[in-house]
């Protein structure tokens, strides 16, 4: 780093990123991760752009990219492309002296945002007043703050992802009689109905209501809490779809993320994460046609890598994560640039304070799975 009478010049800076032709950022990128090497890694969601995604050393879901960084005790960098929930798990698996990078740290999830830690321990503080605190399991989806999975995790519950979701909430069951699932009420409500578990059972729970908007009895017969959070890309896909799908196409397979709504889960012919999706339809029989129900990126990736299948985006809409948008190709050629530089950005640290309980929330998961 150049310094002239202690002042530091010549940081890189995104601005300059930006005026570069798409060739010289490349050559850029592939430079940096030539010179350093063994001591970086980069890792790639699969909602990724394609621009970001083809740099990527290993890609996946969430599940996959944290038991892969969990295991890369030698990269000194590891940069997440990616959101910033993510991240935090990167670096809650890591040791202390790897440094996780997000390359824009506006790459948040609205999801995650539904739920913080003041409205959750007032909601458990509603639900524990009407039923023993002992016979109630909090489970986290993945996408969610590194405080919430450690508020999971000094309770006795766990973090879960879309992969393994199902294996999680049995768990949860064969210990305690009920869970409050958190944020995400479609992955809880499509996971705990395939898993049998009556509709009646299950209450929706509004943080911004008293109880939960509920009467006292209901809280004390339910068997699911469900908090009121979604995905804002996902609750896109409407059962009109998959109907205007099977009839122009009555042969027609239906796959859908289980964030989507129950009326579009039940009407299609699988449900899955991302790394299900990908896997079941690199599989199929050539000639097979597919409607697809996540994001965009992924689809499109899908579409051009399965060339011997139709395959077809589920939504007339452009059902994008904006969010995993944030992540291209100028701001991860400025992280790596910083870090070549020595003046890192976007470090993602956990606070110690976080960090003890969120990790038994994850590795309660990461022994499940
Ligand atoms: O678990 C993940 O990475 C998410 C957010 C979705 C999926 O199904 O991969
Ligand atoms: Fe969050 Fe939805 Fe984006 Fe996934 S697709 S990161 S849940 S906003």
């Amino acid at each position: 780093m150049d310094t002239a009478f202690g002042v530091k010049i010549s940081e890189p800076n995104l601005a300059d990123c930006y005026q570069l032709s798409h060739e010289i950022r490349d050559e850029r990128i592939a430079g940096i991760k030539a010179r350093l090497s063994d001591r970086l890694l980069i890792l790639g969601h699969n909602y990724q752009r394609d621009e970001v995604y083809k740099f990527a050393d290993y890609t996946g879901d969430s599940l996959k990219l944290s038991q892969y960084a969990a295991q890369q005790r030698d990269r000194e960098y590891i940069v997440f492309c990616g959101v910033k929930f993510m991240a935090e798990t990167a670096d809650i698996l890591t040791t202390p002296e790897q440094k996780v990078i997000l390359p824009d740290l506006a790459a948040g999830c609205s999801m995650a945002d539904m739920a913080d830690i003041e409205t959750v321990e007032t909601a458990w503080e509603e639900i524990t007043r009407l039923i023993p605190e002992d016979t109630l399991t909090p489970i986290t989806y993945i996408n969610s703050g590194a405080d919430l999975k450690a508020f999971c995790g000094e309770r006795g519950g766990l973090v879960c992802t879309s992969t393994n979701a199902e294996k999680i909430i049995r768990w949860a069951f064969e210990r305690r009689e009920k869970i409050l699932f958190f944020p995400d009420q479609h992955l809880g409500r499509n996971t705990c109905k395939r898993m049998g578990i009556p509709l009646d059972e299950m209450t929706l729970w509004d943080p911004a209501k008293p109880n939960g908007g509920n009467s006292p009895e209901a809280v004390r017969k339910t068997r699911v809490f469900l908090w009121h959070g979604f995905c804002s890309v996902h609750q896109m896909f409407q059962p009109q779809h998959v109907d205007c799908f099977r009839k122009q196409y009555p042969d027609i397979k239906v796959i859908v993320h289980p964030e989507c709504s129950m009326e579009v889960a039940d009407r299609s012919d699988l449900i899955g994460s991302t790394e299900y999706i990908i896997r079941t339809v690199t599989a199929a029989p050539a000639g097979t046609r597919w409607a697809v129900g996540t994001e965009l990126n992924l689809v499109n990736r899908l579409k051009r890598d399965n060339p011997d299948k139709e395959v077809f985006f589920l939504s007339p809409m452009v059902c994008m994560c904006s969010t995993m948008f944030r992540i291209d190709a100028p701001h991860l050629l400025w992280s790596l640039e910083r870090i070549e530089s020595g003046t890192i950005v976007n470090q993602i640290i956990v606070p110690e304070a976080d960090r003890y309980w969120a990790k038994v929330a994850l590795d309660r998961m990461l022994e499940l799975a």
